[in-house]
């Protein structure tokens, strides 16, 4: 699944090079929603004619009818992926679901709201910590395109941007994530509040996606909130080399992580009082009814959230209270479930400064600065490419 819109991925010197202040605006115009900047510079230097904007709207409603059949296909083939991702999982001797999936829009909106929960901590905490190092982090990368992976609502990108515009230096930035209607509304919010930003969507999984963002150079990329923390340890490695491969020599990758901490806390921050966590997990059952036609009594599973110290990981399942069988047509399974069987749905793995500069070794990544909060509840560690 991987799906591009506007241009994320540009050639160096493509549409109108690196304009000094007073051109922004004008690469703004040549690359806005409407299209690609062949198009939007044409409506802009020459009033169409009539011959031409018959031209212009059969090619507009081609272009609409072309993205509305890719869209029925990425929507087959992410159906079928999530189809065989569920057999996979729960065909498996420890039952799990890969953790991305329950980023369905439900599940994207209710993560939105555990950011809000006062257990939670790492959200606001880590826009605290932004708020106050973002001036140091973008004088010492000075990036000209910003790129956040797993970019949920995009509120935290804003600050960074602020900070390149006070700087001088807002030219593009880049939202990547696997929700694609949260992507596109956090692209279309940016432009709003950014006028002269090329700002640019990336749909597609980080795990396998990731060189479709293109050579680096005046980059950085963000991976904030702790996401990397839900990575399974063999999954780590991998994913950082491929961000290194992200960076040119002088690039920066900013990286959000949750500190190891009072157990009592962290358990708290995963089973909310409000029960939105709880919902939050439940609703990747109510996704495999919902997509794949199954029939689990969700009321019959309990969210369980438990630190386990020795693989410093919030460990997050789903476990059977009500036996149940489950019927799932479309992968024409059944499965017996009896009280206390366990669904593995997430883990969040927490940090120390020298736990993560042990896990950088051998991916190219190597740790710069690390900015922490006065309590040391979560940092942001910014990265370099190693060997520069
Ligand atoms: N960066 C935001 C959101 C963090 S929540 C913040 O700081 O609040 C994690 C985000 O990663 C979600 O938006 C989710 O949709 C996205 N995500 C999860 N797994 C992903 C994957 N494999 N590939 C791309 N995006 C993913
Ligand atoms: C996105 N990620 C960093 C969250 C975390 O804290 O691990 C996901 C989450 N799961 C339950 N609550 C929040």
């Amino acid at each position: 699944m991987a799906l591009m819109s506007e241009e994320a991925h540009q050639e160096p010197d493509a549409g109108a090079g690196k304009p000094g202040p007073g051109a922004r605006s004008s690469v703004r115009a040549a690359v806005g929603p409407a299209g690609g900047p062949g198009r939007a510079e044409k409506t802009a230097g020459c009033p169409a004619t009539g011959a031409d904007a018959a031209d212009a709207a059969a090619r507009a409603a081609a272009d609409t009818a072309e993205r509305a059949v890719a869209d029925v296909a990425e929507r087959a083939a992410a159906l079928e992926e999530f189809a065989a991702d569920v057999r996979q999982g729960l065909g498996a001797a420890v039952l799990c679901l890969p953790c991305k999936y329950l980023y369905d829009n439900r599940g994207s909106e209710l993560f939105d709201r555990i950011t809000r929960e006062p257990e939670y901590y790492q959200t606001r905490t880590e826009l605290a910590i932004l708020e106050r190092y973002a001036g140091d982090i973008i004088r010492r990368v000075r990036p000209r395109e910003l790129v956040e992976l797993g970019s949920g609502v995009g509120r935290k990108v804003r600050l960074l941007l602020d900070t390149m515009d006070d700087q001088g230096l807002l030219e593009s930035c880049t939202l990547f994530d696997i929700n694609a209607s949260f992507l596109h509304e956090s692209v279309e919010r940016l432009r709003e509040a950014y006028p002269t930003l090329r700002a640019a969507a990336l749909h597609g999984d980080f795990h396998t996606d990731l060189q479709l963002l293109g050579p680096g150079g005046g980059r950085l990329v963000l991976f904030l909130a702790g996401t990397i923390g839900n990575l399974h340890p063999g999954e780590v490695s991998t994913f950082l080399r491929k961000v290194a491969e992200l960076l040119a020599p002088g690039d920066g990758f900013l990286l959000g992580v949750d500190l190891v901490k009072d157990p009592a806390r962290l358990e708290a921050a995963y089973d909310d009082a409000a029960g939105v966590t709880a919902a939050f997990n439940k609703n990747l059952l109510h996704r495999v009814n919902r997509e794949l036609g199954a029939d689990f009594d969700v009321d019959g599973f309990d969210h369980v959230a438990t630190w386990d110290a020795e693989n410093a990981w919030v460990d997050i399942r789903l476990r059977c209270s009500r036996s149940q069988r489950v019927r799932i047509p479309q992968l024409a399974l059944e499965l017996d479930f009896e009280v206390g069987d366990d669904i593995s749905t997430e883990i969040s793995c927490k940090f120390t400064r020298q736990s993560l500069a042990d896990r950088l070794a051998g991916t190219g990544l190597r740790l710069g600065e690390w900015y922490t909060d006065d309590d040391e509840l979560f940092a942001l560690a910014l990265l370099e490419k190693d060997g520069c």
